[in-house]
């Protein structure tokens, strides 16, 4: 956080602050400070005197605090603080405002609102910023890891440092059951992806277009019921049930969460929730928040009604329709909620307050001054078990709509004249088999490092990782001309933890999607291959974890801007459940639909669309007019998945084998 310093590779860049962009403790020795920063300069950036806005809503939060977007007090601030960053004329001025916010407003917020306004700003797509795990490492990773660093960077020259150890599983023993799913719910990767959505889809800001995004309603539900898909089939492969939905807010939270995080910027551990605590009504006049637990229980009954009723009511009394097209999307801002909610006073705000109720459950009255725990931030919410239980709940109350949608009739999922005559999976471990195993990989976190001398510190860390696999489809093309379809590949466990099939209606709601792609067909029979790398679902994992500048030449890169959206999307290494030593059974699903039913006809050059089946496209349309999660977002009424199929889907058997053994990352 010095004032005026900013380092690139071997470059150092220093900014020239004008004299009034000193805080008041620093002003005095202003000329100290620019001396000892600027002195082996290679390059002085002045920054311009510009006329300073109004930023007392923002400064209202404390420094050192935490920041929550689900807290609304929060949000108004970076609504506040987001509207000035997108109002300065240019760039020259936006990093001037940011020169004189950056001692002043809390870090997390401005951090947060920066990034809003450099994705959503036109003139911001060059600009190089660093990914989140680097600013901010310490939402992410074991404190531990931050005492080894500072000893490597005070004692080790840059150059023979080796990298620091961020242990696997630390927060918890093995007797602790849910332990055994950490590697997922603490995975970095998936941490940022969720971080990166929320940042990529706010629910609120002043300016309503940053909000308005096509199908975000809808994407809120999908992204999220995908997550809670994966988890499950995550459970399952290490004998775990699914998660249990946390529907009643009166009953004890059976399972406890010890972060084990420490916030650098608040010099606090982050609060652990005890086994067994409820949430209760919260008045935190501190952070503006006043609401009762049967405020949640009447949310929850509207929104069931609304279901019940297939209609919305709005704020002026008249009812509008849940219909086919729009109402899912409805229901997810109703549900999230965002500014796009129809009647956010009547439906209220369900799923952030489940949120904030949540995080708060350890101190719902603020008498031991203590902030929020994980739940309330969306970079660390999924290391909590009970995100799950809350977002499988959320998800039931979705499915009453879906379930209330009339099934797909067959000319709603045929495509006349295409047959998929087999998929497979060809991998390292044999057909139609997956091997999955640990590797190391690792992350710099020089930037996120509060003391000096800094530099490069590298930290290595464990996460699950597969081998590359190629998905081999036999189609049939019997129409006589070449077509163009959409290939919708899904995977799903066969068998719940203790070995027992699923039903098909529960087995349909933990299709994972693994990939989506449009494909042309010639006349007759042909094969298509394609890359597990080539997944519209996942980010490589050099998206994930490096910035722009560290990796030249990757296709998604070469904005900032972009990159940024870039930076949303299932992180690679985690695109496969984990199996088991023995395989664990899954089933892999084809089907190739009429493109001509699901194209969206858009200009897509440029866009970064490698990951849009959770993220979208950045200012264009979602990319396929099927309803997200098709073919299985509605029910299916019948007993067996191969009592669904039509002629152009298919199915395979396959295996997922884990192998207890570390590799390293290459490269
Ligand atoms: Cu992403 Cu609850 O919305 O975490």
């Amino acid at each position: 956080t010095e004032p005026c310093f900013m380092q690139k590779g071997e470059n150092k860049e220093v900014f020239q602050l004008p004299d009034n962009y000193y805080p008041e403790k620093y002003k005095s020795s202003s000329n100290v400070l620019a001396d000892r920063f600027g002195n082996d300069a290679t390059k002085t950036i002045p920054i311009r005197n510009i006329a300073l806005p109004d930023l007392s809503l923002p400064q209202q939060l404390p420094y050192n605090s935490q920041f929550s977007l689900w807290i609304e007090k929060h949000r108004k601030m970076a609504a506040k603080l987001i509207d000035i960053f997108m109002g300065m004329r240019d760039v020259d001025d936006l990093q001037s405002i940011c020169s004189y916010c950056q001692m002043r407003i809390n870090p997390y917020l401005f951090n947060y609102c920066l990034s809003a306004a450099i994705l959503h700003r036109d003139d911001t797509r060059g600009l190089n910023i660093p990914t989140f795990a680097e600013t901010f490492p310490d939402k992410f990773m074991d404190p531990k890891v931050f005492r080894k660093a500072r000893e490597v960077s005070s004692v080790v020259p840059t150059g023979n440092r080796m990298p620091v150890l961020i242990p696997q599983n630390y927060t918890a023993a093995e007797s602790e059951p849910e332990q055994r799913v950490a590697y997922f719910r603490e995975d970095i990767g998936i941490n940022l992806h969720h971080w990166h959505w929320h940042l990529v889809y706010p629910f609120d800001a002043s300016d309503r277009s940053i909000v308005a995004k096509d199908r975000r309603g809808e994407l809120f539900y999908y992204m999220h019921q995908q997550i809670v898909a994966r988890y499950t089939t995550e459970r399952y492969c290490n004998n775990l049930g699914r998660p249990r939905r946390y529907s009643n807010f009166r009953e004890p939270i059976e399972e406890g969460y010890f972060p084990k995080l420490d916030s650098q910027v608040a010099s606090r551990a982050w609060p652990p929730r005890f086994e067994g605590t409820k949430i209760q009504d919260l008045n935190r006049p501190v952070d503006q928040i006043r609401s009762d637990v049967s405020e949640m229980e009447t949310w929850r009954d509207r929104f069931i009604e609304a279901i019940n009723s297939m209609s919305i009511m709005l704020p002026n009394g008249r009812r509008i329709p849940l219909d086919d097209q729009t109402g899912i999307d409805n229901l997810g801002n109703m549900m999230e909620s965002s500014i796009l909610s129809p009647n956010r006073p009547f439906y209220g705000d369900l799923h952030n307050m489940g949120h904030v109720f949540i995080s708060y459950a350890h101190d719902p009255d603020h008498r031991n001054l203590e902030q929020f725990g994980v739940m309330g931030d969306s970079a660390t919410a999924m290391r909590d078990p009970i995100f799950y239980r809350w977002h499988a709940y959320v998800d039931d109350l979705f499915q009453l709509y879906k379930d209330k949608l009339q099934p797909y009739s067959s000319d709603m999922l045929d495509f006349a004249g295409i047959r998929v005559l087999s998929v497979d999976l060809q991998s390292t471990g044999g057909a139609n088999t997956l091997s999955t195993q640990w590797e190391q990989s690792t992350v710099d976190l020089g930037r996120g490092l509060d003391f000096t001398p800094r530099g490069s510190v590298l930290a290595r860390f464990t996460h699950l990782t597969h081998d590359d696999f190629t998905y081999v489809i036999e189609v049939n093309n019997t129409s006589g001309q070449g077509v163009m379809g959409t290939v919708r590949l899904f995977m799903a466990p066969t068998q719940d933890e203790r070995g027992n099939p699923l039903n098909f209606n529960d087995q349909r709601r933990l299709m994972i999607e693994l990939d989506k792609f449009t494909q042309s067909i010639p006349a007759g029979t042909s094969t298509i291959r394609r890359s597990s790398l080539d997944s519209s679902v996942t980010i490589p994992y050099e998206r994930t974890f490096r910035r722009q500048a560290d990796r030249p030449g990757d296709p998604g890169s070469g904005t900032a801007a972009e990159f940024d959206f870039c930076g949303c999307g299932w992180p690679h290494h985690m695109l496969v459940p984990k199996g088991t030593a023995k395989g664990f059974p899954m089933v892999l699903f084809c089907m190739i639909s009429d493109w001509n039913a699901d194209r969206v006809v858009q200009d897509t050059v440029g866009v970064c669309n490698d990951a849009a089946s959770y993220c979208g496209l950045r200012d264009r349309k979602y990319p396929d007019k099927q309803a997200m999660g098709y073919p299985f977002d509605r029910p299916i009424p019948v007993s067996r998945l191969n009592d669904f199929l039509t002629p152009n889907m298919n199915v395979r058997d396959c295996t997922i084998r884990f192998k207890d053994a570390v590799r390293q990352r290459q490269g």
